[in-house]
């Protein structure tokens, strides 16, 4: 179902999910001096794999991870002239990538048969895509509409943002089913709370009048349903919001939000945690056709809701992927009645590692090969939400479908 090639720069995925294709990369440099080599580098990297693999024009959403935001402006040109009529939904995220590379690029794409596949492109900030009845929507650097200053007002003001925008094509929020919450300065104090603990708020509030399960979800799942999700800090001082919405008329497309056995449901986390709990689940996993997708949230060193290996990074690590075994494995998928379902590590097609500390970056990638093998991988440094937290991992696995 997956097939993973690596060249010096770039490592991709190639999967085959409910008759389309779908290409995951993670590029980065190889050896450029300044941040203009480096980009065309990147890009040359990004381009041969396009063309090879016949993702010309069908890149649908890409992140860029910057070192230092005022290459921001010349970056932007760079990519909006690569793409030209085809620019992807495209996010800028002050987040410098490890080993000193001043940019990297994670760049999703899908290819299908002419009559199946209708990608739409709507700007810098949407791309839809139409297969088979499903209508995705790829939002990326939603920013607050506010001059409001207050984490809260941007975070909500982000919020209703995205919300918009989706309404503007047909969809609504409650047909988002990932999140990427990207905030400057995340664990830096709030007046009396926390710059996190205020985007908790705000999203608590939006979300009150969102209703996510909305028939999506089968079975007698009788908990609150809120969309996978990454929480993490960034180099600015802001509030951005990414998220993957899908809306389906497609006969068997069934949502399974998924919970970890060894950790809280982070929305029951206790009041320590902040009044109001962090809305995500653990992961949301997208079966349709003979395939599941399962996008994994923002996985941290929790057990229960506590801290595990404080000041340990590579019992972190060692956690962090312990979790994530645990939360995708068919045991999970059983446990929350849909057995025929489930993953391995081997499953995953691209992983997004952050790491607080740079220095932390080469035990990072020895730990995360030793786990999982090559895998197309961005690292980068960023805060995690908990001061203690070394690092955080999302990531994207692909399995068969095996119920009926
Ligand atoms: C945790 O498990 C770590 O606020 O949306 C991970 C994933 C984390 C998502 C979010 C936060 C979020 O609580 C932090």
């Amino acid at each position: 179902m997956i097939r993973k090639d690596f060249r010096e720069g770039i490592g991709y995925s190639v999967v085959e999910f409910d008759g389309a294709r779908q290409i995951f990369a993670a590029a980065r440099p190889r050896r450029g001096a300044n941040f203009a080599e480096q980009a065309e580098e990147t890009l040359q990297s990004l381009d041969a794999i396009y063309h090879q693999e016949g993702f010309v024009g069908s890149i649908v959403m890409q992140t860029v991870f910057l070192d230092d935001l005022r290459a921001l402006p010349d970056c932007r040109r760079r990519i909006r002239e690569f793409y030209a009529k085809n620019l992807p939904a495209t996010a800028y995220l002050a987040q410098p990538p490890c080993a000193g590379y001043h940019l990297a690029i994670e760049a999703w794409g899908i290819a299908g048969g002419k009559n199946e596949l209708h990608i739409e492109r709507r700007g810098e900030e949407m791309t839809l895509v139409r297969h088979r009845g499903n209508t995705w929507a790829y939002l990326a650097n939603v920013l607050p509409a506010t001059a409001a200053e207050a984490v809260y007002d941007r975070s909500l003001s982000a919020f209703h943002s995205a919300g918009e925008r989706l309404h503007g094509v047909g969809l609504r929020f409650g047909d988002v089913l990932r999140t990427w919450l990207y905030l400057g300065n995340i664990t830096a104090p709030d007046g009396q709370t926390s710059r996190y603990l205020e985007l908790n708020r705000a999203r608590t509030d939006y979300y009150r009048n969102v209703d996510f399960a909305d028939g999506r979800v089968p079975g007698e799942w009788n908990r609150p349903v809120f969309p996978a999700s990454t929480g993490i800090g960034t180099q600015d001082n802001e509030v951005a919001i990414g998220c993957l919405a899908l809306q389906s008329a497609r006969p068997g497309t069934v949502l399974v939000p998924l919970e970890n056995p060894r950790q809280t449901a982070a929305c029951d986390y206790a009041h320590q945690y902040g009044p109001e709990s962090p809305k995500f689940a653990r992961a949301m996993a997208v079966a349709s056709g003979d395939a599941v997708c399962t996008f994994i949230s923002g996985t941290a060193s929790i057990t229960a809701s506590d801290t595990r290996h404080a000041d340990d990074f590579e019992r972190q690590t060692q956690q962090t992927i312990d979790n994530i075994e645990v939360l995708i494995a068919p045991d999970n998928f059983r446990r929350h009645g849909f057995p025929g379902m489930g993953a391995a590590l081997d499953d995953l097609a691209l992983a997004r590692v952050y790491i607080k500390r740079p220095e932390d970056f080469e035990r990072a990638r020895a730990i995360c090969r030793k786990r999982w093998g090559e895998l197309p991988t961005i690292y980068v440094v960023a805060d995690v939400c908990r001061d203690e937290l070394l690092v955080e991992i999302e990531a994207l696995a692909f399995s068969p479908r095996q119920d009926p």
